[in-house]
Order: structure tokens, then C-alpha cells, then sequence
């Protein structure tokens, strides 16, 4: 139990100070800039100041902390991929995660929950089993089981999904967890805040200096600063950020729907994924479920939410569980993914001297949170890539090293 929570429950005042300083103006130069104050820029910072001393860093963000991707996904932490280099870089996030209330002194409300992938037809099952082999050939709990068994662990399913489209099976991850998404982002940014990195809110970036091939500055809507480093960690508005270096790269960038009901009584203990429906829910410790879907298809920088897919959630939804005929949908939000063509990150050094990129994130950004922070910031205080993310940089689609992660994406795209 995080340190911090048994002296609140035993205290007599409850007294909250700030999670992190208000600064009145930047400085005119910073060791290093992060752009984005979401989950992966914050982490970032902390790990940057806790392991490399490196405190002379500022996070910038054009809105608020954990504003972005951080606080519209699903929460969900799994490490059951596809590939070696994807299955050996998000099981080291799920264990930082599993650690993270004590590192941070705050609960994230970590709670592991068991995950399931439901296959519904033949072709699904056999890369459940593929993902199976991958991930017990590397030590992680992840294995194929049956109907009944699904059934045994989730006793409210409906097998048959109403003779639509009956389930033939199921990769089950029982580490698979959820967490409290806003809690991530405010405990790197607090602890980050603790060893000097200046947070800056309402401070957009509007161009970065380049010369000679290596940064040496960030204009920003709040005047220059001189730094030689800066890392990019700003999901679906990475294509914006690039373009101020003149970097191409593959990514697009696509809304990525999702959803709470009202709360409900807890029912559901498990993480359920089908795969063919397109569907995930999970029951919060609120009691709301909280669902998402696919992508919408088209490229859209937008976070604008719409009624279809409410609508096509609830029918999939419906199908799995009938008896939540009658429950209320009570928000709904959507983030911008910022999509590669074989679904794994772009993480690391760059053809421009300090300017590192963390993004490509697509579907899974959130539970990658601390695995990117230790990763990135030894990359940017070493200016060489972390062995764990050399595999993901961004000249892999020059080289043809593609890693091929799309099997893993938790429903078909
Ligand atoms: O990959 O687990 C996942 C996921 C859940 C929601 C979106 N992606």
C-alpha cells in the first residue's frame, strides 16, 4: 500500500497541497523540452530526473495534463502481443505498472483483472494460439482455453451471442489489469514536479529550431527557448510536430471512439475483448463499464465524438451480454491515434540531433506509459536508443524491418 494513502486514512486533517508547481514565466533555456504533458512526456521527465539527475527539463503542453490520449482510452494494461519485440517491451510495462502506487506514492488504482480475447471464428482462434506460443515462449501468462472454460471464469456471457456469431475459444492473459488513467499522468507529473522539471500548461510549441541538422531551439506560444533536446511525446498531433523538423513519416492519424455507462452494481471482473465483434469493456471500480470499439476508417484530426458509434457498440455489446438491454450510456469521448502501417511505435533517436520521437502509438498507447518513460529517457540522456525500443525507430520502414503487431491490436481494424 502506497505510503502516502495509510497517512491520509490515519490522519485527522486531510490537507491536499498542489500535485505541482504554477511557474510564471519559462526560462530562456532548459537540458531538454518534452512536448506533451500526457502519461508518456511526464514519465518520461520522472524517469529522466530520477535515474540520469536530469532535472533541468520543462514539459510543455498546448491544453492541460493527461488532456490527451492519456485521459481518453480504455485504461487497459495487457502485454499478450505478437511479436517478440512487442511481447518483451510491454511485459516490462506491465511490471513497472504493477509496482507503479509504490514508486509514485499514489494509487493508481492498479487492479488485475484477467483479460480475455474471444475468438469467434476459426481463422481468429488460430492467431490467439500463435499469440499464445509468442508469449509462453517469453514467460508470459497467456493461453488459449475453451467455451466452457470461458463460461466457468464469466458466467453472465452469452456463448452463442444470440446465434450470431457463436465464441470458439479465447486467448485468456490473466495479468491483464486496468487503472486509473488520470492518476498515471498526475503521479509521474507530481513526482517529476518534486525533482525540479517545470510543468508548463497552456504553452503550445509553434515551431523548432533547426541548424545544421541538430535542435537547438523550441519556439513556443510563450516566447524561445535555447535546448539541444527535445523529445516528442504528443500521440495524434505527432504529424504536426514533425513536420516542424521536416521528418516524414508513415503515420496517420484516426479517432478512436469510446464510452461509460451509468455505474452499475460490480458484475464484471474480467477484461472481455472480442476480437470480431470490435468490442472491449471492462466494469471500472465505479461500476460504470467502460467500451470502446475500432478505429473509425478514415483519418480524422479530430476529437469529436458521434452517435454511430454508440450505436454499434451497443448492438455488439448486446450480443455478448443481453441483459444490459436497459443500461445508459452517460458519456462518450474520442482520442486521435496516431496510426502506423505495421501497428507498432515509433520510439527513439531521429536523423535530427536531438529530437527524439516517442510516438505511432495507435490503440495502445496507455498501457505502454512507463515502459516509453525508462525507455525514452535513456535515450535522451544517452542519445542512443534504449535496446528495448531498437527494433521500433523510424528507419525500420527504410530498412524493410517491419514488426508486424497488427494480430495483437485487441479488436480487428
Ligand atoms: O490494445 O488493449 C488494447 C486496447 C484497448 C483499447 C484500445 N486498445
Amino acid at each position: 500500500m502506497p505510503l502516502r494513502l495509510l497517512k491520509f486514512a490515519l490522519s485527522r486533517q486531510y490537507r491536499e497541497p498542489r500535485m505541482f508547481r504554477a511557474h510564471d514565466r519559462l526560462r530562456d533555456r532548459y537540458d531538454a523540452v518534452i512536448i506533451g504533458a500526457g502519461g508518456h512526456g511526464l514519465a518520461a521527465a520522472y524517469y529522466l530526473a530520477r535515474d540520469y539527475g536530469m532535472t533541468d527539463v520543462a514539459v510543455l503542453d498546448k491544453g492541460y495534463i493527461g488532456g490527451g490520449n492519456t485521459g481518453r482510452n480504455t485504461a487497459i494494461v495487457r502485454s499478450n502481443y505478437l511479436t517478440v519485440e512487442g511481447v518483451r517491451f510491454y511485459d516490462e510495462s506491465v511490471r513497472l505498472f504493477s509496482r507503479l502506487s509504490q514508486d509514485l506514492d499514489l494509487n493508481i488504482f492498479y487492479s488485475e483483472r484477467g483479460h480475455f480475447t474471444l475468438a469467434h471464428t476459426e481463422s481468429t482462434l488460430r492467431t490467439m494460439r500463435w499469440r499464445a506460443e509468442v508469449n509462453k515462449h517469453l514467460g508470459v501468462n497467456s493461453f488459449v482455453i475453451a467455451p466452457r472454460e470461458i463460461k466457468r471464469i464469466c458466467p453472465s456471457i452469452d456463448l452463442d451471442c444470440g446465434g450470431h456469431m457463436p465464441i470458439t475459444g479465447a486467448l485468456y492473459h490473466p495479468p491483464g489489469a486496468i487503472v486509473r488513467h488520470d492518476a498515471v499522468a498526475w503521479g509521474y507529473g507530481r513526482e517529476a514536479d518534486r525533482r525540479g522539471v517545470e510543468i508548463h500548461q497552456q504553452t503550445a510549441v509553434t515551431a523548432i529550431d533547426v541548424k545544421n541538422d541538430q535542435v537547438v531551439g523550441v519556439e513556443t506560444s510563450r516566447g524561445y527557448i535555447r535546448t539541444s533536446r527535445v523529445l516528442s511525446a504528443v500521440a495524434g498531433y505527432t504529424p504536426r510536430i514533425t513536420k516542424m523538423v521536416g521528418l516524414r513519416t508513415p503515420i496517420t492519424v484516426q479517432p478512436l471512439q469510446a464510452c461509460v455507462t451509468e455505474p452499475l452494481k460490480p458484475w464484471l471482473d474480467s477484461i472481455i475483448v472480442s476480437a470480431n465483434l470490435h468490442l472491449y469493456v471492462s466494469q471500472s471500480s465505479r461500476g460504470e463499464l467502460v467500451m470502446g470499439a475500432s478505429l473509425d476508417p478514415y483519418e480524422l484530426h479530430s476529437e469529436r465524438s458521434t452517435l454511430d458509434f454508440v450505436e454499434g457498440l451497443a448492438d455488439h455489446l448486446l450480443q455478448l451480454f443481453p441483459f444490459l438491454s436497459d443500461v445508459k450510456v452517460n458519456r462518450q469521448w474520442a482520442g486521435m491515434s496516431d496510426m502506423t502501417p505495421d501497428f507498432s511505435p515509433i520510439m527513439g533517436t531521429t536523423p535530427i540531433r536531438g529530437f527524439y520521437l516517442d510516438a505511432g502509438w495507435g490503440t495502445w498507447g496507455f498501457k505502454a506509459t512507463p515502459v516509453c518513460g525508462t525507455t525514452m529517457a535513456y535515450t535522451v540522456a544517452n542519445d542512443c536508443n534504449h535496446e528495448l525500443i531498437a527494433a521500433f525507430n523510424l528507419s525500420r520502414f527504410e530498412e524493410y524491418e517491419l514488426v508486424g503487431e497488427k494480430g495483437a491490436a485487441s479488436v480487428g481494424h
